[in-house]
């Protein structure tokens, strides 16, 4: 056969192959088996120096022809493709406006730090300002500060978690640390007695740890809202009263309040304070298993000796302290019979509030 009729034949044959490839690869595929550097016409380009002379420039020109005919071939069909491809991958992304639309589940403000804010909020209207302060304490700030004794059982390794260096640190091992997860949010306003002018008229809420079981009445870590007021002429009477209007003010009007002795390492003389039942007004009942009354926090006057380790004259000023578990004040409120059900991220639980 002369050359110029093989390249006829691969020009049909190339051509016809161009029509039949129905993506881009494909195409891609036959221009490489034709085109590329060791394609079929590309192989006759090559060649044209064994061709004989008298040959050269019919076979030339045929070679031109075919490989013109190919590209021209080649990026009509391509167009054709990408126009179709980049269809099917507009059509693939589209988004369909008449679907529903799926709605966010969004969160709600936890009831732990709704009766934090709403408590606040009785003490902002009291003249009192909110305070907050670190969770990992020192040992004086928690305890020695506030009078409490070296052999109080709060300050054993069974009850408090204290924080060991990572090297493992072998006095915190021995029980001798200095740094520990706060037991009560008292740091907070020791800080507030050494720093700023009196008279002080504070809260501290926050988050405290101890070492616990978690079991309907306790957890290992709670939230508290603790109380100090150091100023001239403050006696037993302003706690009593601020916490009767604080208690009222939390769970309604009716609601009586009553003043048991207690003893606390940081307070003399110390109380705690029960409020009538809400379930059966005093009468006794399973909440209040029978005494008719629910205990909501302890308080006292402020120890003059811890008056004095922050700096400040007993002789001249007097306080009172207190504090308050959230979660216990929670469950009180709203009649939840578990402490840990505050813990358990339960939507269907905590919808509710
Ligand atoms: C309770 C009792 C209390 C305090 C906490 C306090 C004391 C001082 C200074 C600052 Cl001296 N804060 N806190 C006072 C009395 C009682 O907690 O049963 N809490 C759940």
């Amino acid at each position: 056969m002369a050359i110029t009729e093989e390249l006829s034949a691969l020009r049909d044959d190339t051509l016809a192959a161009v029509a039949a490839a129905d993506t881009t690869a494909a195409l891609d595929e036959v221009r490489v088996r034709v085109l590329g550097k060791a394609g079929t016409l590309t192989g006759y380009l090559r060649s044209m120096g064994s061709v004989p002379k008298e040959e050269r420039a019919a076979v030339g020109k045929a070679v031109n022809e075919a490989r013109v005919a190919v590209e021209e071939a080649l990026a009509a069909r391509k167009a054709v493709l990408d126009a179709a491809e980049l269809e099917a991958a507009i059509d693939a992304a589209a988004v369909d406006v008449t679907l529903p639309g799926r709605v966010q589940q969004r969160g709600t403000r936890h009831l732990i730090n709704g009766i934090i804010d709403e408590i606040s909020e009785i003490f902002l209207g009291l003249g009192y300002s909110v305070a907050e302060g670190p969770e990992v304490e020192t040992d004086y700030y928690n305890f020695e500060a506030l009078n409490a004794p070296a052999d109080h059982p709060s300050r054993s390794m069974q009850d408090t978690f204290y924080v060991v260096d990572r090297s493992g640190d072998e006095a915190a091992v021995r029980g001798e640390s200095d740094v520990l997860l706060r037991t009560q949010t008292s740091g907070v306003q020791v800080h507030a007695m050494e720093d700023q002018e009196l008279p002080i008229y504070v809260i501290a809420p926050g988050k405290v740890y101890r070492r616990d079981v978690a079991d309907p009445s306790h957890l290992p870590q709670f939230h508290q809202i603790e109380g100090l007021v150091v100023d001239e002429g403050i006696t037993f009477g302003d706690l009593k009263g601020t916490l009767d209007y604080v208690c009222k003010q939390i769970f309604g009007p009716e609601r009586k309040t009553r003043f048991r002795a207690h003893y606390f390492p940081f307070t003399e003389p110390s109380a705690e304070v029960d409020v009538s039942c809400g379930i059966c007004h005093g009468e006794g009942c399973r909440m209040c298993k029978g005494t008719g009354w629910l205990e909501i926090l302890g308080c006292g006057m402020v120890d003059p000796n811890v008056l004095e380790m922050s700096g400040i004259d007993p002789e001249r000023y007097s306080g009172f302290a207190f504090g308050m578990g959230v979660e216990r004040i929670a469950c009180l409120k709203y009649n939840v019979p578990d402490l840990r059900m505050l813990l358990e991220g339960d939507m269907r639980f905590l919808r509710q509030f």
